[in-house]
């Protein structure tokens, strides 16, 4: 997508339509570094973070998608787009979290066993953690133990598991069915997502909401976790 005299292009003399447009082609080009500065540009432009994220970040990453589906891109080179996006949130993550007040919840999430994909999971994040939720990210690749010891650990209200692979979402059954058996079901918000998911599928395999994206995780959550406290206040009252 770039050419060579990109290699001497300033990014500050852009304007901030052509500035996006840059960065959705170094994020193609998977440069760390560039994206790093036009984010930082933006910021000292006086653009929030979550608009930053959103029209510089997801927007650029979302034709890596459509180009990686249709064997445009190959792995090596959406794992450099991916570590150039990471770049860019590691600027904006401070900042998103800032925008909460006091903790509102606390939420364990991770990517399922035999699934890599990380990206969408750490913007979940971030935006929980903006939201002023307590977030602990146990990363990726997990299977069940390490959802089981990080619930124990950490005792949060929600359980959110990301999977992009239609061989890697059926774990989420796995995780959810022995979180029943263990009788402690009931104990967690538990919210799923990634791509190829559905409402459909959520309601299969028994979580409490599918979310389509990051922003209505924070949504869901923070209803659930309401409602949630609110029963239990009022099953505190009559029992
Ligand atoms: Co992969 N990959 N990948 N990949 N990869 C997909 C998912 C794929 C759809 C590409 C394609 O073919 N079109 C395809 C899956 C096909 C399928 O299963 N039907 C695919 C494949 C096949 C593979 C490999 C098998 C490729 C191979 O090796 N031949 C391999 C699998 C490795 C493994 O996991 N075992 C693989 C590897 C990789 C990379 C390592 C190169 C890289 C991941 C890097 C990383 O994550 N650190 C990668 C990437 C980047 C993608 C695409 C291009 C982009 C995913 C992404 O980051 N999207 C993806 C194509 C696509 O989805 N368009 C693709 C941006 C992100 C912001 O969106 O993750 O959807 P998303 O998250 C959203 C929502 O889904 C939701 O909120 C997020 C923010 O709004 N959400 C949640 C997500 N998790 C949530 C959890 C919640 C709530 C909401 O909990 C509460």
């Amino acid at each position: 997508m770039s050419d060579a005299n990109d290699d001497d292009l300033d990014l500050t003399t852009l304007d901030d339509d052509d500035l996006v447009q840059q960065m959705h082609d170094d994020l193609y080009d998977g440069l760390a570094e560039e994206i790093d500065e036009g984010v930082r540009i933006l910021l000292g432009r006086g653009w929030p973070p979550d608009k930053v994220l959103g029209n510089a970040l997801v927007d650029g990453m979302t034709v890596v998608g459509i180009d990686f589906r249709d064997g445009i891109l190959f792995v090596p080179e959406v794992l450099m787009a991916a570590n150039a996006m990471k770049a860019g949130m590691a600027v904006l993550r401070p900042l998103l979290a800032e925008t909460g007040a006091k903790p509102v919840g606390k939420m364990v999430i991770g990517t399922v066993k035999g699934d890599i994909h990380d990206i969408g999971k750490n913007l979940v994040g971030m935006m929980m953690e903006g939201a002023g939720f307590e977030v602990i990210d146990i990363g990726i690749n997990n299977p069940v133990q390490n959802y089981l010891d990080a619930l124990d650990e950490h005792k949060p209200e929600i359980l959110g598991m990301s999977a992009l692979l239609t061989t890697t979402m059926p774990y989420m059954k796995v995780v959810i069915e022995t979180l029943e058996q263990k009788g402690i079901r009931d104990d967690y918000v538990i919210l799923v997502g990634g791509a190829p998911l559905n409402e459909e599928f959520g309601k299969a395999v028994g979580a409490d909401a599918y979310c389509r994206d990051a922003a209505t995780a924070v949504e869901t959550a923070k209803r659930l976790v309401a409602a949630k406290r609110e029963a239990s206040a009022h099953q505190a009252v009559i029992g």
